[in-house]
């Protein structure tokens, strides 16, 4: 099934044309309302008389998360106030984090790319769904909600944690979609072999997938323990969120909904376009946001497109999974962490040296995330003999970690001279993780 034949099957010729002109409505649509954006082509001598057609876009200067950094919070929003109608907030790269204001017209286009994904994956009016993205500033919580009403299937907001109570619900209430990260799905698995609900004891058959990068073995495990089909969705919140690209049945790649977001492969060190079929840095440029439009957004994220039609009939271009990433952002249960972020703690703390690591791992499917970090000469002759200072000073450090990681992560004080250091370019992160 698929949800817009129109949209989703247009001939490669219609769908240029609709980018071309969209794309020239956009840019002038943010020439008029973000300075940023005016600014930045006046000073490559462009107008937006410039920007024809879709080829264009070439022409346009990038969009990186150091810009929306720097004009946090609102400086790249286009609508005024009165028309945004909700805010979702993501991880920065520093204390600051990513906002993102939506207008009712983003709000049902982005219900309406979440529909397409959803019929894409085979849920119908006649699922009960439980949607167990985290609910609240990430957009996987509301994003996949609002997407389940639009088809109108029976939406369970279970959101993440009470991995107990979930699991007897999808039993007792027979619910057969799940959205959430492939790695909860195969928490909850384990979940249910701890509690005795074996898989036909319930009755799922439909698994949304994302937020974080899986692999065929993960999709193959969770199928197997949960016996459902598994589905990948991709998005991010400075695009849209979850649904900027999602698989049919073929399963051979995501299709894009490129009449919304424009996909283009980059060269993330001369950033020239490559080929379709060479592998890149993904870049986007929403055709149609209000909100906060983004021109030639960098998502860091490697990846293909993939040329050519698909069996299952929809035209718009697939991209490949996600290979990696252009910079050291880790996504930790489904939260995008940069050690820069943990950095900005340690420099708060004057006990510490500027000397850290984070050590992450998997145990039983979850993500775990250990910070090291080194106390400081002084400090250390100070509190050796006092053990509860030590550990007022984790607790501390952990709850500082917390609040702005938004996960928690156990903490291990060491004595200087400790953490390995590098010959080169300093090492934050040992990921042990094997998710490319
Ligand atoms: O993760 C939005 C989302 C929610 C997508 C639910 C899918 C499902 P952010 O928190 O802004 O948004 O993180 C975006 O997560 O740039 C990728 O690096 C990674 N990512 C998202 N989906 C996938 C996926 C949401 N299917 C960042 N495969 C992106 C691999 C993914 N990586």
């Amino acid at each position: 099934m698929i949800w817009n034949p129109t949209k989703e099957c247009m001939s490669r010729e219609q769908m240029r044309e609709l980018q071309g002109k969209r794309l020239h409505k956009i840019v002038e649509y943010v020439y008029h309302n973000v300075p940023f954006y005016r600014n930045k082509l006046q000073e490559m001598d462009l107008s937006p008389a410039d920007i024809r057609t879709i080829d264009d876009i070439v022409k346009l200067p990038f969009t990186t998360k150091k810009d929306l950094r720097d004009n946090y919070p609102f400086g790249l929003q286009a609508a005024p106030q009165s028309e945004i109608i909700r805010i979702h907030a993501s991880s920065g790269t520093t204390g600051n984090p990513t906002i993102v204001g939506y207008t009712r017209k983003d709000i049902s286009i982005w219900s309406e790319c979440m529909a397409r994904s959803l019929t894409s994956f085979g849920v119908t009016r006649n699922d009960i769904f439980s949607v167990s993205y985290g609910y609240g500033l990430f957009t996987g919580g509301l994003g996949a909600h609002n997407g389940v009403e639009t088809i109108g299937a029976s939406v369970v907001p279970a959101s993440t944690g009470n991995t107990e109570k979930h699991a007897r619900l999808i039993r007792d209430l027979g619910i057969t979609g799940i959205a959430c990260t492939p790695s909860y799905a195969l928490y909850l698995a384990e979940t249910m072999d701890k509690l005795g609900i074996s898989k036909d004891q319930i009755k799922l058959r439909v698994g949304a997938f994302g937020a974080e990068p899986w692999t065929e073995n993960m999709r193959t495990e969770i199928q197997n323990r949960l016996g459902l089909k598994g589905f990948n969705i991709y998005g991010l919140s400075e695009i849209m969120g979850p649904s900027v690209s999602y698989e049919c049945e073929e399963q051979n790649g995501s299709h894009i909904n490129e009449d919304h977001f424009f996909p283009e492969i980059i060269d993330p060190v001369t950033l020239e376009p490559l080929e379709p079929g060479q592998t890149g840095e993904l870049v986007f440029t929403t055709l149609t946001k209000e909100g906060m439009p983004v021109i030639r957004y960098r998502t860091r994220d490697l990846c293909s497109l993939i040329p050519g039609e698909c069996p299952c009939g929809r035209t718009n271009v697939r991209m490949s999974a996600i290979q990696g990433r252009t910079d050291d952002m880790l996504i930790i249960r489904g939260i995008n962490v940069f050690p820069s972020q943990v950095e900005s703690v340690v420099l708060t703390m004057e006990e510490f040296a500027p000397v850290y690591m984070l050590i992450v791992d998997r145990v039983n499917n979850l993500d775990t995330l250990m910070v090291q970090v080194e106390l400081r000469p002084d400090y250390f002759n100070a509190t050796l003999d006092t053990p509860a200072a030590i550990s007022e000073l984790e607790k501390r450090f952990a709850d500082k970690l917390r609040s702005v990681l938004s996960i928690s992560a156990k903490v291990q004080i060491k004595a200087p001279g400790t953490i390995e250091r590098s010959e080169g370019k300093s090492k934050h992160v040992i990921d042990k993780r094997q998710l490319f």
